[in-house]
C-alpha cells in the first residue's frame, strides 16, 4: 500500500488539503493530487495523516564528532576558541576505529531522523588509519557511514573530503592530522570506489575541506574528472582568524578568492560563508550556489552571525546543517538562525520574502530547496519525480490544537521544546512511529558500547 492520504500537506506551493501521495517501490513520488475524498479508515485505502511535510536536509555533518558533544564545555587555561576547541577534536579523532565511526553514525542519523531530517551530507574527512596508511580498502570509513545510513534509513550524501595541508600557502600537515590526509589522486579512488554504493539512497560527490587545507590546483583536478552534476562542498570564512590568514597569503578574502579562481556554481555549497564583506554576498547570491549554514555549532564554536539578511535581498540559496552534532533537531537550527538575526538587527520576523511573510514557512521551505540542490538528490518536496521523505507532525500535541494551517510551521518551528515529528517515512518506508526510531535500542546500545570503549582512550 504505497499510499498516504494527508488531511495537510505542505507542497511546493504551499499547504494543500485532502492530499493523496503515492510512491512506487522504488520509493519515488509517482502522484500527488490533492482535494480527494478521504479514504476509509482501515480499509484497503492510504495510511491517514493529519499534517505532512517534506522531511529536511541535514547538509553538514561530521558525524563523528556526535561522540564529543557536551564533552568540550570546560573552560581551558587559555582563552577557549574555535582552535582550541579543534585540538580537542583532533586528539578524539585520533583512536576512532571505523567499528565506532559506524556506530556512533547509526545513533546520530537515528536521532536526525526523530527530529524531521530525512537526508544528510557527509563531509567525511577521517579517512585514513591511525597510523596515517590507507586502509586496504580506500574508502572502508565513507563505507561504514554509508552502512550506518542505511541501517538507520537516512539518505546520505557521501563527500569524501581532499585534505593535503594545514594552511594557506601549501602548508604541511600537522602530525595530528595525518588521518585525514588526501590528494586529488586519493579523493578520486575514494569516490571510485563508492560507484557500487550510489543508489537511490546514497549519493556521491566531493568536499575540497577549506582553502586552508586543499589547492585550487588540485580542486581543478578532482572537478575534471568528477561528474559534472555531483555536489561539491568546501568550508569557507567561518572564523576572522581564517580570512586575515587568507588575507596575508593572497591579499583576498577567501570567499572572494574562491570566487575568482574556482568556477563556483549551483553544484557548490559554501559551508558557513559567515564572515563575507558586500560583494561576496552579491557573489554568492549571483553563483547560485548554496549557502550551508549551520547555527547550533556556529554559536557553539563562536563563529559569528551569517548576513542573511542582505544575502536573501539578494536572492541567495541557503540550507541547513547540524556540523559538529550539539543539536541534531532541524527546528533548532531554523529557530537559532532566525533568533541570531533578531538579536543582531533588534528587529522580528527577518527570513521572509516579499511573497511569503509567514517566517517558519520560508524558513523550512527555503532550507528544503537549498538542502536539496546541495545533496544532489530528487529530495525535498512532496511531487511527482521526489522521494517520499515525509515527517508526520504529531497532531494531538497541545501546541497543534486549534491551528489554522498558515500556523502550524510557527507553532513547530517556534513554539516550545516536545518534539512535534511522530512519524518519519524515507523512500516511502517507516523508519519512525510514534517518535521512536525502529532500531534505536539496538543503535544506542552499540553507541554506548563505543563511548565506553573510547573514553579508555583519554
Ligand atoms: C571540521 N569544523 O572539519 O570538523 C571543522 C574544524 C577546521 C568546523 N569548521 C576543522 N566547524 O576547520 O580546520
Ligand atoms: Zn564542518
Amino acid at each position: 500500500m504505497n499510499k498516504l492520504f494527508a488531511r495537510h500537506a505542505l507542497l511546493p506551493d504551499g499547504w494543500a488539503s485532502d492530499v493523496l501521495i503515492e510512491w512506487d517501490s522504488t520509493g519515488a513520488i509517482i502522484a500527488v493530487a490533492s482535494g480527494t475524498p478521504a479514504p476509509q479508515q482501515g480499509s484497503t485505502g492510504a495510511t491517514r495523516v493529519e499534517y505532512a511535510l517534506p522531511g529536511m536536509i541535514n547538509l553538514h555533518s561530521h558525524s563523528f564528532q556526535r561522540a564529543l558533544g557536551g564533552r568540550t564545555e570546560k573552560a581551558g587555561d587559555s582563552k577557549d576558541s574555535f582552535w582550541t576547541w579543534r585540538d580537542l577534536m583532533y586528539r578524539f579523532a585520533r583512536n576512532i576505529t571505523p567499528a565506532h565511526i559506524e556506530a556512533i553514525a547509526a545513533q546520530l542519523f537515528s536521532e536526525c531522523l526523530r527530529h524531521g531530517y530525512t537526508s544528510l551530507c557527509e563531509f567525511h574527512y577521517v579517512q585514513r588509519a591511525p597510523d596515517g596508511a590507507m586502509y586496504p580498502r580506500p574508502a572502508e570509513t565513507a563505507e561504514r557511514v554509508i552502512a550506518a545510513a542505511r541501517l538507520a534509513g537516512i539518505g546520505i550524501t557521501m563527500l569524501p573530503v581532499l585534505y593535503s595541508y594545514s594552511g594557506f600557502g601549501e602548508m604541511p600537515l600537522k602530525p595530528e592530522q595525518a588521518r585525514f590526509k588526501t590528494d586529488a589522486e586519493d579523493v578520486l579512488r575514494i569516490v571510485e570506489a563508492l560507484e557500487e554504493q550510489r543508489d537511490v539512497q546514497v549519493e556521491v560527490g566531493v568536499a575540497p575541506h577549506s582553502l586552508r587545507a586543499a589547492s585550487v590546483t588540485q580542486i581543478a583536478e578532482v572537478l575534471a574528472a568528477l561528474p559534472k552534476q555531483r555536489p561539491v562542498h568546501i568550508h569557507i570564512a567561518e572564523q576572522q582568524g581564517e580570512v586575515q590568514q587568507s588575507l596575508s597569503w593572497s591579499g583576498r578574502r577567501p570567499v572572494q578568492w574562491l570566487l575568482e579562481n574556482v568556477p563556483v556554481d549551483r553544484r557548490w555549497c559554501l559551508i558557513h560563508a559567515t564572515h563575507l564583506a558586500e560583494d561576496e554576498i552579491s557573489g554568492i547570491a549571483a553563483s547560485g550556489a548554496v549557502a550551508g549554514l549551520c547555527p547550533t555549532t556556529e554559536a557553539n564554536l563562536g563563529d559569528g552571525l551569517f548576513p542573511l539578511e542582505s544575502f536573501l535581498a539578494q536572492g541567495g540559496v541557503f540550507g541547513i546543517g547540524s556540523d559538529s552534532h550539539v543539536s541534531q533537531s532541524a527546528v533548532e537550527e531554523l529557530r537559532w538562525l532566525e533568533y541570531g538575526q533578531r538579536l543582531q538587527h533588534q528587529r522580528r520576523n527577518i527570513a521572509v520574502s516579499a511573497t511569503e511573510r509567514n517566517v517558519a514557512d520560508f524558513l523550512w521551505q527555503g532550507a528544503l530547496r537549498g538542502g536539496a540542490q546541495a545533496a544532489g538528490r530528487p529530495v525535498g518536496a512532496i511531487a511527482t519525480g521526489h522521494r517520499a521523505d515525509i515527517v508526520v507532525l504529531d497532531d494531538a500535541h497541545p501546541n497543534m490544537f486549534g491551528l489554522a494551517l498558515d500556523e502550524v510551521l510557527g507553532s513547530f518551528v517556534f513554539s516550545g521544546n516536545d518534539n512535534l515529528v511522530r512519524d518519519v517515512m524515507v523512500g516511502g518506508q517507516w523508519v519512525v512511529r510514534n517518535q521512536q526510531h525502529l532500531a534505536q535500542q539496538a543503535i544506542a546500545a552499540r553507541f554506548k558500547q563505543t563511548l565506553a570503549e573510547l573514553r579508555e582512550f583519554r
